[in-house]
């Protein structure tokens, strides 16, 4: 549906996404600031990478049929149109964002859902953060909810996969799919806890690693 815009017919999904594009692609460059500045000082960053995404109509549509959300009532009632996602390389690291999250003034917390705790029946973990963040638009502020995933490699690598599969057999997965996802989801979670007991020793080699590249010229 197109409607009018400052005297311009505009595309309605578009008007209506446009502040969710611009919180998505303004709160990427904030994040990756947090591990620029870590970088600087040469100490251990406790995000790895970022990503971010507006989520894509067809899934908005679906998600809003799912959970009976009236269209009129996505902005109060959807908490992740605007999606971003950040990647640690320990389970430690993850308490140390949601610290320098909490801190931060340039956005308010909403809600906090730990599946790293309490995991998912699926066998899903990570750590979500629901924001309100104001978007500076031409015709004043907008605030609009985005959700911030809090995840190591290893949660992040098993989320994909199933999330393809859950794709694939629309939620439905044969029995056997089932359990290997559930046999994944513990590999996942004893390669973090192995991980976490050799942080030290990984540390100290990347740490060495990055010495070695600046003195070569390369870091
Ligand atoms: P997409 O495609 O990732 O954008 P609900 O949707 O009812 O489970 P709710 O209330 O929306 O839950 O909030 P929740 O559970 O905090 O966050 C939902 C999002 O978390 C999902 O978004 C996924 O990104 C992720 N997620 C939650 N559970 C699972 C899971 O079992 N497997 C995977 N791979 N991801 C999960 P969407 O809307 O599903 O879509």
């Amino acid at each position: 549906k197109r409607i009018e815009a400052g005297g311009t017919m505009v595309n309605h999904w578009d008007l209506f996404l446009a502040p969710y594009k611009q919180a998505v692609e303004e709160l990427k460059v904030k994040l990756r600031g947090i591990r620029a500045q870590f970088e600087m000082i040469e100490a251990h960053s406790p995000i790895e990478f970022v990503t971010g995404r507006v989520k894509p109509i067809a899934s908005i549509l679906d998600k809003a049929q799912k959970k009976n959300i009236p269209l009129d009532r996505l902005e109060e009632e959807m908490q992740d149109i605007a999606g971003l996602r950040i990647m640690c390389q320990f389970v430690d690291d993850i308490k140390t964002v949601v610290e320098l999250l909490r801190q931060r003034n340039d956005f308010t917390i909403v809600e906090e859902r730990d599946y790293i705790t309490q995991k998912k029946e699926s066998g899903y973990r990570s750590y979500h953060i629901v924001i309100r963040y104001p978007v500076q638009t031409i015709r004043g502020e907008k605030q609009i909810l985005a959700e911030i995933q809090i995840r190591t490699l290893a949660m992040n690598f098993w989320a994909t996969i199933e999330h393809s599969l859950n794709y694939k057999y629309s939620g439905r997965f044969p029995e056997d799919i089932k359990a290997r996802l559930q046999r994944a989801a513990e590999a996942a979670y004893r390669l973090d806890e192995e991980m976490s007991k050799i942080r030290f020793e990984i540390q100290e080699a990347q740490a060495a690693f990055s010495r070695k590249q600046e003195a070569k010229g390369e870091g």
